[in-house]
Parts: C-alpha cells; structure tokens; sequence
C-alpha cells in the first residue's frame, strides 16, 4: 500500500514539473550554490525581501522598528524595500483553510511574523545584463518570477509566496533629450522629440524633478510622495494623470522602451521597429511580455496651470442641478460652469470656497503639495472602479448622479479621461478601448484593519464589489481601468482590454513563448490555476 501511494506521488510530482512552476520551500528550489553561482554573475549583491513590519518582532526596540512605525504610510520608504508592497494586504497570504500567513505592525495581535506573499530571494537589478541573468536564472530554474518595481500594484502583482524577485527599483538612470528620434526611424523621418528616457525603477517625483529642472512637464501620476513607478505598471497598464485630458495618458506619451524577453533577447520596441511589442506595452499591462529597461517619454514645455478649486454641496439628486453639476464638472469648461452653476442650479446647489490659482508650471503646483506628503499606502486595500463613457454621463445624468450619491462609501470621480484621451484612435495602441469613450474613472475603496480573518475581508471584497456591479449596470459595455479595478472583476479579458485581448495575447505568445510573465488578471493569465502556479 504505502509503496503504491507513495509511487503515485512521484508520478504526479514529475507530470506537476512540467506543468506547475517551482516555488521556495519545493525540493526542485535552486541549491545554495546555484543562487551563489547567479550572484556571481550580477552587479549587486541578491536581496532576501522581508516584511515591512519585521524588525518590530526582530527587536521591538531597535530604531528599524520605530521607523517602521514612524513611516508605515511613507509611500517611498515603501518603495524602498524590496520586501514591503504599497498596500499591506498584499504581502500577506492566506491559506485555503483561511489561515493567514502575515507580519503586522500591530504586534500585540499576537501573531508571529510571517513571510507571507513577499518574495524570498532576488535580484536588486541596476543593468539590463542583470536583468538578463535575472530572467535566465528564473526561466533555466522553472520558477515564479515576481518583477517588482515599487509595489504599489493593487492585485498584488509585483510579488508572490515562493516567488523569485527580479527589483527594478535601483534602475535609476534620468537622460534629458532634446532632440529624440526613435532608433530605428527612417532616414527620410525628420522628426524629432523633446524628451526624456528613464530607467525602469525612476519614480514620479524623480522624474519631474528632472523634466522640471529643463524647463518641461511630463504627463504622469499624481499621489502622495511621487512614489508610483514612472516606467513600470502605472505606463503599462495606462497610466492616468491630471494632465491626461490635456495631454493624454501615459501609454500616449511613451515614444520608446527597451525590452529583455524572457529569451534573453534586449530589444528596443517603437513605431518602427517591434511595432507590435511597442502597441502591446502601451496599454496591455505590466509583468506580461517581458522586463522593460527604460522608457522614453514624449515631454511638453511647461507652461502656467490654472487650479481651480471649489467645493458644491447638492441638497438634492433632482435634475437640473445635478446635470449640471455632474455633466459640467465632468465635460464643460470648469470656469465658466462653475461661474453659472450655483445661479442655474435652482438653489439646490451651493458653491464654496472657490478659489482660482495660477502657478508657474506643473511643478511649481505640485512639488509643495505631493513631493513631500505621504499616506493612501500601508493600509489593507481593494479597489473597485469602472470606466463611465461620455454619453452615458450626458445622456443618463440622472441614473449616473443617483448611483454616484447613493454609494454608502462614497466614490472617486476622477476626471482623467476624456479631452486629448478620447482623440486617440483606439487602435493605435494596446490599450483598453473603453478608456477613449470614457469621460470620467470612477473608484470605490474597501479597507480592514490589521487582523481581521479571511472571513472579514472577504465581506469587504464582497461590498466593493456589491457597489461595483452598480457602477458597471450604468455602462455595460465600457471597462475597467487594468491598475485600479476589482480583484474578482467578471470576465477580466473583455473589462480590461476589451475587444484587444486576442491581439494583445497573441503579441504575448510571440514575445513570451515560455509564459515566464504572469499576473493577476493579466494578459495570458487565463491559461494558469489563481495562484498562478500551475497551468490550467
Ligand atoms: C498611492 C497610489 C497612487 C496611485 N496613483 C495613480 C495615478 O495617479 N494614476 C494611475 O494611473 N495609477 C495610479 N496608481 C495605480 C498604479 O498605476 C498601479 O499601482 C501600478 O501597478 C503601479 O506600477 P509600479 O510599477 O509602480 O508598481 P509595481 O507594483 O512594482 O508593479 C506593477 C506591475 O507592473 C509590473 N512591472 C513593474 N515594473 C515593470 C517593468 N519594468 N517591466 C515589466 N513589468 C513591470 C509588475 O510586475 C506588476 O505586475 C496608484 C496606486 C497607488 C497605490
Ligand atoms: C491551515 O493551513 C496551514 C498551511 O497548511 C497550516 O499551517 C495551518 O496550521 C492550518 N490551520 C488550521 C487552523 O488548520
Ligand atoms: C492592536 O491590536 C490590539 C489587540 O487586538 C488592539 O487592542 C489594538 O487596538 C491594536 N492597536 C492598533 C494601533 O490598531
Ligand atoms: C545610464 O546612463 C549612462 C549615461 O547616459 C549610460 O552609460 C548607462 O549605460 C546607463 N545605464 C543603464 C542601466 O541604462
Ligand atoms: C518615408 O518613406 C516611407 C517609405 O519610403 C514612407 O512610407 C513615409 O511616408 C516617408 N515619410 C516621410 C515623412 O516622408
Ligand atoms: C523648477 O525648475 C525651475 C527652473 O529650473 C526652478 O526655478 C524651480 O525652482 C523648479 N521647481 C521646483 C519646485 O523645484
Ligand atoms: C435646497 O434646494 C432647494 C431647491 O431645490 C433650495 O430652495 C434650498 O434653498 C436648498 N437648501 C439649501 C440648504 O441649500
Ligand atoms: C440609464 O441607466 C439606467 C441604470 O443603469 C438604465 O436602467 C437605463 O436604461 C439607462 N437609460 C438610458 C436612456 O440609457
Ligand atoms: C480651501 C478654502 O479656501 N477653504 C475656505 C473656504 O471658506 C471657508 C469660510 O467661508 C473657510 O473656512 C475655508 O477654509
């Protein structure tokens, strides 16, 4: 008996080899030597990412742990370590029996630290060889590759129980260039570009600093610290800023970027050369066809911003206020409806506070603001959201404005579309479609605190996605932006990419024929189990 059973077993483990990738703990784990003999090959040193909350347990009064405490809603220092992600929930794991595998900073729950999600082993990559060696290592050894840039994702896709860490965070490089021409471009394209390249771990504020510092403006995220990646998830999956009804999105500003495959191959992926890995990363998602180098962005002289700041209290959800508050804010010219609003609106609008300020340039309003500031990270987090088209704002107002004010949790009406996004043609590039017939990116917010059982977050999920499911009912037939979205969003494919899921799945094959890139409701991830371990 026990020789039959224990025969099977390693029948399963051999078919599971080819099927399942290799995770920490596993007996087909990289020796010590094979880990030192990739460490030889690299510039630095391999990291072992820990939990954030770590040294609290280590010594709860070392000075590590009162940083810990001090800094916990510091999106940069976040960043900083490869081992801590932007939202604490994501380096937890939660087993199938409901068990959860955690390192809280709240150490009187009385749970021992634990690793969790967060990756144990990696490489702290600064050059794109490391970046190879990295890939080879991952791919020769069957494991699961993690690519962390600063962990900010919200499926948690920069990392992973029993991952291998491939951190781009140190690829620091910032080049100014006032006359960019695309490699590859022909002799007779004389066009060039005022632009900037930069590394795959430059954050926001680093590179406005930098466009600042010559006289530009990049369009790019806008959150507390500057602490979002400028060239990694945030530019792959879309990437939304306040400049985007002015200038664009992300993905409409990248001109260039440099690519290792998971063959090892380094390409250089624009409008003229790898075309269609060029149209896929704009917009079809981070961790998917291969480890981008750097990125080279599209960048606008700076010139004065006008900020308009006001707050209207509504006593009603009756049409005609709310059209015009709704459909105004979102559509019309801001000063002017906000000059007429309080006046048309019947006195069911009440305008406060308003206040117009003109600032230099786009740095000049935003370095005091953000640069500095901290939270919205080191909190449990989910997100929902749903992409409401133009005409649906316009010519359903009222379903809109009643769906909007009834949320228990309120929303985010983030006007981020529209304008220059919409005059994109949405073939141009990878990107969700929805987004160019979008005027406004809702997002709803689900949060728990420290210790709370599977149970509980799950009833937190559940309510996300409860008031969701009502913001989707007001536009089937829209989407949902890829970086900012439910965790359980139905049919993922269609709300993500739309009617370019085929395409971009196939540029995926073509590029990632070993399928070393997988994440979460990511492009291909249909072919993997949900903890992306094994093939389906
Ligand atoms: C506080 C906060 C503010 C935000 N503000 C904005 C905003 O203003 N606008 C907006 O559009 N979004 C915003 N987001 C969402 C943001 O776009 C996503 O979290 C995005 O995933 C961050 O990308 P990252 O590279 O910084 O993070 P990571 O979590 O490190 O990476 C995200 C994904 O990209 C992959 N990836 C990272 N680097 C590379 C690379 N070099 N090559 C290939 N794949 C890579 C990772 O594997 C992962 O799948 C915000 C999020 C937070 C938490
Ligand atoms: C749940 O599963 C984990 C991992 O297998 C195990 O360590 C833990 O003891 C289990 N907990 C319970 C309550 O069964
Ligand atoms: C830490 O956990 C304990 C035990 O559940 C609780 O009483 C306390 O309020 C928590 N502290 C914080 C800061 O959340
Ligand atoms: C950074 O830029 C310098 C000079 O522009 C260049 O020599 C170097 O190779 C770059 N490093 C990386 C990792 O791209
Ligand atoms: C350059 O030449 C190619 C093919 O010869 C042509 O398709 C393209 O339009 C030309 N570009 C310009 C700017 O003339
Ligand atoms: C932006 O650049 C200008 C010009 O170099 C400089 O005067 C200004 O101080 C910079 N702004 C900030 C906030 O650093
Ligand atoms: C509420 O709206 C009505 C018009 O619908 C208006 O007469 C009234 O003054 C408003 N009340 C407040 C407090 O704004
Ligand atoms: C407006 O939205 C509601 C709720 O989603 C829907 O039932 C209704 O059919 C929509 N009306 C129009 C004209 O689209
Ligand atoms: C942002 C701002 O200026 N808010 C002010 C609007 O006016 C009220 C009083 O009318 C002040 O209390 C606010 O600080």
């Amino acid at each position: 008996m026990i020789t039959l059973e224990l025969s099977i077993a390693l029948v399963r483990a051999a078919a599971d080899a080819t099927q399942c990738r290799c995770l920490y703990g596993e007996q087909c784990w990289p020796s010590q030597d094979e880990f030192a003999s990739l460490a030889a090959q690299v510039s630095q040193p391999l990291v072992t990412p820990t939990p954030p909350a770590k040294p609290c347990y280590t010594d709860p009064q070392s000075t590590e742990c009162a940083t810990a405490v001090n800094r916990w809603i510091d999106g940069n220092w976040r960043a900083d370590q490869p081992g801590a992600m932007e939202s604490s929930n994501f380096e937890t794991y939660t087993f199938p029996n409901g068990t959860i595998q955690a390192c809280y900073l709240n150490t009187t729950l009385g749970v021992p630290c634990g690793q969790g999600s967060v990756s144990v082993i990696g490489v702290d990559a600064r050059t794109v060889a490391d970046v190879q060696a990295a890939i080879s290592f991952a791919a020769q050894n069957n494991l699961r590759l993690a690519v962390k840039n600063t962990g900010h994702d919200y499926f948690g896709r920069s990392n992973g129980r029993g991952t291998f860490m491939l951190w781009t965070h140190n690829m620091k490089n910032v080049t100014v260039q006032p006359a960019f021409r695309p490699a590859g471009a022909p002799s007779n394209e004389s066009q060039v570009y005022q632009a900037v390249t930069i590394g795959a771990g430059i954050q926001w504020h680093e590179a406005f600093a930098a466009a600042n510092a010559s006289g530009l403006t990049l369009v790019g995220g806008i959150g507390p610290g500057g602490s979002v990646g400028a060239a990694g998830g945030w530019l792959q999956g879309g990437g939304h800023s306040s400049l985007s009804p002015s200038y664009g999105l992300g993905v409409d500003n990248v001109l260039e970027f440099s690519v290792v495959t998971s063959t090892g191959a380094y390409l250089v992926a624009n409008a003229y050369q790898h075309s269609d890995l060029y149209w896929a990363l704009r917009g079809g998602g981070g961790g998917t066809y291969g480890v981008v180098t750097s990125a080279t962005y599209r960048a606008w002289p700076s010139t004065p911003l006008n900020v308009f700041s006001f707050t209207a209290l509504a006593n009603s959800t009756e049409a005609p206020a709310l059209k015009r508050a709704v459909v105004g804010l979102t559509i019309g010219p801001y000063l002017a409806f906000v000059q007429g609003l309080a006046a048309a609106s019947d006195g069911a609008l009440t305008i406060q506070n308003a206040s117009l300020e003109v600032f230099p340039s786009f740095y000049a309003w935003y370095a005091p603001t953000f640069a500095g500031a901290v939270g919205e990270v080191g909190t449990n987090t989910v997100v929902g959201s749903w992409l409401l088209p133009r005409d649906v704002v316009d010519g359903n107002y009222t379903a809109v404005t009643e769906t909007l004010m009834n949320m228990p949790n309120g929303v985010q009406y983030l006007m981020v579309a529209g304008g220059a996004v919409s005059r994109v043609d949405p073939a141009s590039t990878g990107l969700n479609p929805a987004w160019r017939k979008a005027a406004v990116h809702v997002t709803l917010l689900g949060s728990w605190p420290e210790g709370a059982t599977a149970s509980e977050i799950s009833e937190v999920q559940a309510g996300v996605d409860a008031e969701n499911a009502k913001l989707r009912a007001l536009a089937p037939d829209s989407g949902a932006y890829f970086n900012e979205a439910s965790f359980n969003e139905p049919n993922f494919q269609e709300a993500f990419f739309g009617s370019h899921y085929d395409r971009l799945k196939a540029i995926k094959a073509a590029y990632d024929p070993i399928d070393l890139f997988v994440v979460h409701d990511g492009v291909g991830s249909d072919e993997w189990d949900d903890d992306l371990v094994c093939r389906v």
